[in-house]
């Protein structure tokens, strides 16, 4: 599985990419607006399709990239349900599992520092995304958003505490530069929730902290009750947006044009024949506006092609559309696509339309 840890120094905020690189599928937890283009580049480079991104919970001290992400990438957005929130693709209850490709988060729910927190497990409970519910040595305050220092001390006792004790726990922030930390430690160094701590020693703990008013809250929560998306901001039209980002992956790994869609959005994209000349000549013809490169000299051809410009592959049947999607995308190709079913699917479905 490929993770990385990624940070945002103006609030330091952590977010979490994760994905199957197989299947190329992605989550991102807690992405943050103001890095949303970082995010973008940081998947286009690793040939990832952003699956999702999800929240642990309505957060006070920045906006979630959520929705710019989803306007860029066509991602859903995930929240807790718990979390009050209009509009999600999803929302996420206990015991609910999000996927991306070989790989899941199942959602626990861990609310306390806001009423609507989730943190999530990784499948095979090696790594698990607190939010803030606990930070390392620290945990989320309680002293807004429906905050409750007896909720969450259970919220960390049951739900995050009865995980492996060599389980890592990644927070949504850490203001002292640490990265990760695990069950067993927490157990031991928390000052707050670990170290034989009582629920009435917690909440004592939490009812003298008089902390600061986060600097970005008031615009913050708003936003970030309405996914991210701010005063000013259009809903891009799905067609708008990148048009490789909706398509399915096959099974190898191939994203998979259904002939439909080529028919509609030709003219958006390079659409190549790997098919040989006698069969671009014969029963099946071919499409109008498609060039003719034989899988054999694809190589050759395509090195002399902008990479980052998209591609649709065909062929008779999709068999090698799909080889020269991953050969290209081998090559460095980051919008490639393989017509699914090939010239057979594009006659049983008697298309006739030319693709110029
Ligand atoms: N100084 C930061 C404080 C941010 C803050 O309050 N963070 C929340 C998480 S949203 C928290 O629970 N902090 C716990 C702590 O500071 O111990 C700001 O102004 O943004
Ligand atoms: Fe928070």
């Amino acid at each position: 599985m490929l993770f990385r840890q990624l940070f945002d120094p103006a609030t330091s905020t952590w977010t979490y990419l994760l994905a199957d690189t197989d299947a190329r599928e992605a989550v991102l937890i807690d992405p943050v607006r103001e890095q949303a283009e970082r995010d973008a580049t940081i998947l286009e480079e690793l040939g990832l399709r952003l699956v999702s991104t999800l929240e642990t919970h309505v957060h006070a001290d920045h906006v979630t990239g959520a929705w710019v992400l989803k306007q860029k990438l066509g991602s859903a957005i995930a929240y807790p349900a718990t979390s009050g929130v209009n509009g999600a693709d999803r929302l996420l209850d206990e015991g609910d599992v999000v996927r991306f490709g070989r790989y899941a988060l199942e959602v626990r729910l861990t609310p306390g520092h806001t009423d609507g927190c989730a943190t999530y497990v990784l499948d095979d409970q090696t790594k698990a995304f607190t939010g803030d519910a606990l930070l390392i040595h620290g945990s989320g305050r309680t002293d807004f958003q429906q905050g409750d220092a007896r909720r969450l001390y259970r919220s960390v006792r049951d739900q995050i505490f009865s995980l492996p004790d060599e389980t890592e726990l990644y927070p949504g922030h850490d203001y002292k530069g640490r990265t990760v930390t695990t069950v067993a430690e927490e157990k031991r160094f928390n000052p707050r929730l670990g170290m034989g701590n009582t629920e009435d020693q917690f909440v004592a703990i939490m009812a003298k902290l008089d902390l600061a008013y986060p600097r970005f809250i008031d615009r913050a929560l708003p936003a970030n009750l309405n996914l991210g998306r701010e005063a000013g901001d259009v809903d891009v039209q799905p067609a708008e947006r990148d048009l490789f980002a909706t398509l399915p992956r096959s099974p190898s790994g191939v994203l998979h044009a259904p002939p439909a869609w080529v028919a509609e959005n030709c003219g958006r994209f390079r659409l190549v024949d790997v098919r040989e000349t006698y069969e671009w000549n014969g029963d099946l013809g071919h499409i109008e506006g498609a060039e003719l490169v034989p899988l054999g000299t694809l190589g050759q051809e395509a090195a002399k092609w902008d990479p980052a410009a998209p591609v649709v592959l065909v062929c008779r049947s999709s068999g090698r559309s799909d080889r020269a999607a991953h050969a290209l995308e081998r090559a460095g190709f980051t919008r490639v696509a393989s017509m699914v079913g090939g010239m057979l699917a594009w006659r049983r479905e008697d298309r006739r339309e030319a693709c110029l």
